[in-house]
């Protein structure tokens, strides 16, 4: 890797973004990511938290069977909150949210891999670029059932309130986004959407996958 990620290559990468961990999972997660991969998953990000979730070395054997596939597959495998695990597997990069490292401390760490920052409001949105975000997860767009400390969905008009307040910088919105709701988040300025149950919880994980990816063109 030579330097940031562009702009052009993050909002590729984030038209199709499935975010899972093993609680989320009703089967093998490595047989999701799978199914998911050949489905066109664009970037996939390692969120092992809730309750029930895995720790010490089962914890990174899945990571790292998620990471094989994602490489295999040439897709983007992003850790979520951890940055020791993430610079531990050499993953391509990391996201983190308001209440976790500050993002410019997680730029410092991780050199030109991929940030992503959670941000809720247009001042949250400015201080993540400052610090030297590559994207922003905007959401819950909908209500979501996948975080316990969800805050309250904010619609997809928070998406026309950041590009209105002059935020360019490549977004993916997330929360309660399924199949039906994705042109809605697209239309609303987002460059891609991000999904746990929209995949995870699906009857076909693959057509699934492939319904958001041939709704989520900009
Ligand atoms: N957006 C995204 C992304 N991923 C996330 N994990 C979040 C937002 C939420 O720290 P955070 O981040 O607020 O909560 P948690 O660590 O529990 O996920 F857009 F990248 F999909
Ligand atoms: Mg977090």
């Amino acid at each position: 890797m030579t330097g940031r990620v562009t702009p052009e290559m993050m909002r590729q990468h984030l038209r199709m973004y499935l975010v899972l961990g093993s609680v989320n999972c009703i089967e093998e997660p490595s047989r999701i990511v799978q199914e998911a991969l050949a489905g066109g998953v664009t970037m996939v990000q390692f969120r092992e938290k809730g309750h029930g979730s895995l720790v010490g070395v089962p914890m990174i054997q899945l990571a790292r069977r998620i990471q094989d596939q994602c490489r295999q597959a040439g897709v983007p495998f992003i850790v979520n909150d951890d940055v020791e695990l993430a610079l531990k597997l050499n993953a391509d990069g990391v996201h983190v949210g308001q209440d976790d490292e500050s993002a410019a401390s997680v730029r410092e760490r991780i050199g030109n891999r991929i940030l992503g920052v959670s941000a809720h409001t247009v001042e949250e949105a400015r201080r993540a670029i400052l610090h030297g975000a590559d994207y922003l997860g905007i959401g819950p767009i909908y209500p979501t059932r996948s975080k316990d400390d969800a805050k309250t969905a904010q619609g997809p008009a928070i998406l026309h309130e950041l590009r209105e307040a002059g935020i360019h910088l490549p977004i993916v919105g997330i929360g309660g986004i399924t199949v039906e709701r994705v042109e809605e988040v697209i239309g609303a300025g987002a460059d891609g959407v991000a999904v746990i149950s929209a995949v995870t919880g699906a009857e076909s994980i693959r057509e699934a996958v492939e319904a958001i990816v041939d709704k989520s063109f900009r």
